[in-house]
């Protein structure tokens, strides 16, 4: 054995031994081994034997900056030599965290002023649950606690976030939902849409929030949450019917709108939220990930005007926050970040320029025997793996065919991820034209071979 895979096994041997894998099925990873990545630049990572992948989920759809940023390295250094840590707990704040809450208010939409800051998308969307129920309860109305969120929905795995979330596998370990948390359908078509058009489903699909409001009594309801494009549920681009109706029924009802955009967020659209890519105009946005393009840990929750002049105002003490809200280093991180994107017309890129060309890229996947659908919204897209396009039936067991195509990506030097069937990219910001042919290429050869072993000849 040469030396390379001499410690590539002892990185795996270590591995399989003491370290418990997030979302993970703990015993095939041991028999299998970890794939061990030790450095990235640019789009690449790279792994302990030295092969180059593409990686087109930026992370877990974080990396919006891409690897290898000195500007970020420089920026939490500088500021670790300052200050490393301190708290603003007790009356006391720091240059790093007032200058990011400033610079969030500037990128956000108008009616967001404020910035709660947390350690990452779940403990923002956990934030969320405590700031709408507060919110209620300071206008003398405690009742209005109950959360509406959607099937499918991913926000995150603490209790509240994994509760909020609607992912069913979740919801079966440890009694989860919580109380006051209900579940509406999703918008997603090609599973769900049967042979409604796909603007009648948005709308039925969106509709589904008012008969839930009533049946469970608008005075009982405090907020509806939801991810502008779902993404860990296999990025579902809502038909364009659908935000519209949910915002209508938002204002009418008078209950809060809150707008998840830990994976839309910072320019993930081609607009700097997803809010912005559908016009939503939404009370709370919880984010993370592309906040420090995932370099540190951090998250925030951006409070409108609505909620935030009633806290502020009207409601005393608000308990909670956590020992890293506001963390220096991180708030550095993050500014820098931001100045990246900003300075170097990184969302306007991904706008008017390489968005456009992924788009028509991408879509020509939709010609391959395998795909049923091809979409996509800025750098966030999807193929559907069906083993009959003209009726979306898709292969027997469900979920194999994606499994095998994202095991060929890998071994090809890609880095594509499965949700069921359906094939999900969502690429560093920062990626060329040249990067996106090389994507597709890859792509285009992983479907061939996928087709090969599924059995079906084109
Ligand atoms: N909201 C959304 C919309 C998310 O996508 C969270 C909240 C929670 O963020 P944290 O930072 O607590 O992980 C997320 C996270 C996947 C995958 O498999 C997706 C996420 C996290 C882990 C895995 O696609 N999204």
């Amino acid at each position: 054995m040469n030396d390379i895979a001499e410690s590539t096994r002892q990185w795996q041997e270590l591995d399989r031994r003491h370290y418990l894998h997030p979302f993970t099925h703990h015993k095939s990873l041991a028999a299998k081994g970890s794939r061990i990545i030790t450095h990235a630049e640019g789009v690449y990572i790279y792994d302990s034997e030295g092969c180059r992948i593409f990686d087109a989920m930026a992370g877990l759809w974080c990396v919006n900056v891409g690897y290898g940023r000195h500007e970020l390295v420089d920026a939490a250094a500088k500021q670790m030599r300052e200050l490393p840590y301190y708290n603003s707990f007790f009356q006391s704040a720091h240059p790093p965290a007032v200058e990011l809450a400033a610079l969030l208010s500037e990128v956000t939409p108008a009616s967001f002023n404020h910035a709660f800051f947390t350690g990452s998308g779940s403990e923002s969307v956990d934030t969320v649950l405590r700031m709408v129920r507060r919110y209620w309860e300071i206008l003398g109305r405690p009742h209005k606690s109950v959360v509406i969120s959607r099937v499918n929905a991913y926000h995150g795995s603490t209790i509240a976030a994994g509760s909020l979330g609607g992912m069913k596998p979740m919801h079966a370990q440890g009694g989860l939902p919580i109380p006051g948390i209900v579940h509406i359908e999703q918008p997603y078509w090609f599973e769900c849409g049967g042979d409604l058009s796909t603007e009648e489903f948005g709308l039925k699909t969106a509709r589904a929030l008012e008969t839930k409001i009533n049946e469970i009594g608008v005075d009982k309801v405090a907020a509806f949450i939801a991810e502008p494009i779902q993404g860990a549920g296999g990025v579902i681009i809502p038909p364009e019917s659908y935000w519209p109706e949910i915002q209508r029924i938002c204002d009418n009802y008078g209950i809060l709108l809150v707008a998840d955009e830990v994976i839309c967020g910072f320019g993930r659209t081609g607009e700097w939220f997803g809010s912005d890519y559908f016009g939503i105009k939404p009370d709370l946005m919880p984010m993370a990930k592309g906040l420090s393009s995932g370099y540190l840990p951090i998250g925030a929750v951006m409070v409108g005007d609505r909620v935030a002049d009633v806290l502020i105002k009207e409601g005393g003490d608000f308990h909670h926050g956590f020992t890293y809200s506001g963390h220096p280093v991180a708030c550095a991180v993050a500014v820098a970040n931001i100045e990246i994107l900003r300075g170097e017309g990184v969302v306007e890129n991904v706008k008017t320029k390489t968005g456009p060309y992924l788009k028509r890229r991408w879509q020509e996947l939709e010609s391959h025997p395998l795909v049923g659908e091809s979409r996509i919204a800025g750098f966030l897209g999807a193929i559907e793996l069906v083993r009959d396009k003209a009726t979306r039936k898709r292969f027997e067991p469900k979920g194999r065919a994606g499994e095998i195509c994202r095991d060929i990506c890998f071994e090809k030097g890609l880095v594509m991820r499965a949700i069921g069937d359906t094939m999900v990219i969502s690429p560093p910001l920062i990626a060329s034209e040249q990067h996106i042919d090389e994507l597709i290429t890859l792509a285009g050869e992983c479907l061939d071979q996928t087709a090969t072993a599924l059995g079906i000849t084109r």
